[in-house]
């Protein structure tokens, strides 16, 4: 072995030592002893508010990714406009992000309780999750002590999420840039076994898909009959809302993988999931095994999209306001 490799070698367990440790550093627990209600006043909240308003546990799931996809778990999504800044917020598929008022009465629960300690970034990832419990869905770790970030730009948000009009190519590519590989990119994209969409997010598909009046061949006929007939009926419907998993779309459970194989998927990035070899193969395992198995899966890949790019230790803050950046 060369000097040269012998210490690239040594750069390169370096570097992987510290990315390691980055992601060792969120810990279960890790408020335990500087605020050990923490986790109970969360869960809480949830269970007490949720089973009322039934429909926010998905929008609260999803800004847990919309989080950690841009600038990493770091609560920037949180972040208000400023005079000279375009928060995330602002930014297109931000648009129909809803859930920031429940955040902020989880964060003032918390600030009364122990003021200074809890981050949001963390809030956001245990509301997600325990949103998704209250609604019959997995559970998952949550391993705490993200920090949050001060920083929140809507062009990073337009740039790292996926669009709904994305082929499997750009969202393997988005993902994988996260350290998500094929498997996870299936499995959180079934979180869309539960939720809404507009109209607008795939009229495309169901009207005018290559600028001819025409529909997405990769869409049931049938059924892009009945969203235009029944639900948006016209292309340029921007308010009416359609269940992404229609008859199930309270339900965290295989439908939304039932519905892709039958070339019903709503958005074209979800019938994209049926144009891979390896990804549809995964879909096809998931549907021949339990939902139980589904819900273990998926568990795993949102502790590791709960793990990108968090900042730990002495780097970001802990804000006092979610949507501001402390004085
Ligand atoms: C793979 C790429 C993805 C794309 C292109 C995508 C796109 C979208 C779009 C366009 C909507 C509809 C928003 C609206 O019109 O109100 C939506 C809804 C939703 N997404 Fe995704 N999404 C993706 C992945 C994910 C992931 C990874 C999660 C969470 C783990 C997620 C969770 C949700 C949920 C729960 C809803 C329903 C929100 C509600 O009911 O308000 N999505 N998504
Ligand atoms: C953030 O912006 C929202 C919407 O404009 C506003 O209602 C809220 O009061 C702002 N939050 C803070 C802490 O200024
Ligand atoms: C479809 O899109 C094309 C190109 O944008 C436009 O010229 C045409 O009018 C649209 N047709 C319909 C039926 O909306
Ligand atoms: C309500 C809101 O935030 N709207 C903004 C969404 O993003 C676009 C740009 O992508 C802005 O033009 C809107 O004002």
């Amino acid at each position: 072995m060369g000097k040269k490799s012998f210490f690239g070698i040594i750069i390169l367990s370096v570097l992987g030592f510290l990315i390691a440790s980055t992601v060792a550093d969120l810990k279960l627990g890790f408020y335990d002893k500087s605020c050990p209600n923490a986790e109970n006043i969360v869960l809480a909240y949830v269970k007490n508010y949720i089973p009322n308003v039934p429909t926010l546990a998905a929008p609260l799931l999803r800004m847990a990714f919309h989080d950690c996809f841009v600038r990493g778990c770091d609560a920037s999504v949180l972040l208000n406009d400023t005079s000279n800044n375009q928060a995330e917020k602002d930014a297109r598929p931000n648009l129909s992000l809803r859930g920031f008022d429940f955040i902020d009465e989880v964060k003032s629960l918390l600030e009364a309780e122990c003021p200074g300690i809890v981050s949001c970034a963390d809030i956001i990832s245990l509301v997600a999750r325990d949103s998704v419990v209250v609604t019959g869905g997995p559970y998952w770790k949550v391993p705490t002590g993200r920090r949050d970030g001060t920083i929140s730009r809507a062009s990073e948000a337009l740039s790292n999420l996926p669009g709904a009009n994305e082929n499997f190519n750009a969202l393997q590519e988005k993902f994988a840039i996260k350290g998500l590989n094929i498997k996870d990119l299936v499995l959180l994209s079934g979180a869309h076994t539960i939720g809404i969409a507009h109209c607008n997010t795939f009229s495309n598909r169901i009207y005018n898909f290559t600028g001819v009046g025409d529909e997405d061949p990769g869409m049931d006929s049938a059924y892009a009959l009945s969203l235009r007939a029944n639900k948006c009926k016209t292309p340029t419907d921007t308010t009416t809302i359609v269940e992404m998993d229609p008859g199930s779309a309270k339900n965290f459970d295989l439908s939304y993988y039932k519905l892709l194989v039958k070339r019903r998927g709503l958005f074209q990035s979800d019938a994209a999931l049926t144009t891979d070899y390896s990804s549809l193969s995964y879909i096809n395992q998931l549907l021949k095994k339990s939902p139980l198995y589904f819900f273990e899966e998926f568990a795993k890949s949102m502790e590791k999209m709960g793990a990108v790019g968090v900042k730990i230790g002495t780097d970001g803050q802990i804000r006092k306001h979610c949507a501001l950046v402390n004085k």
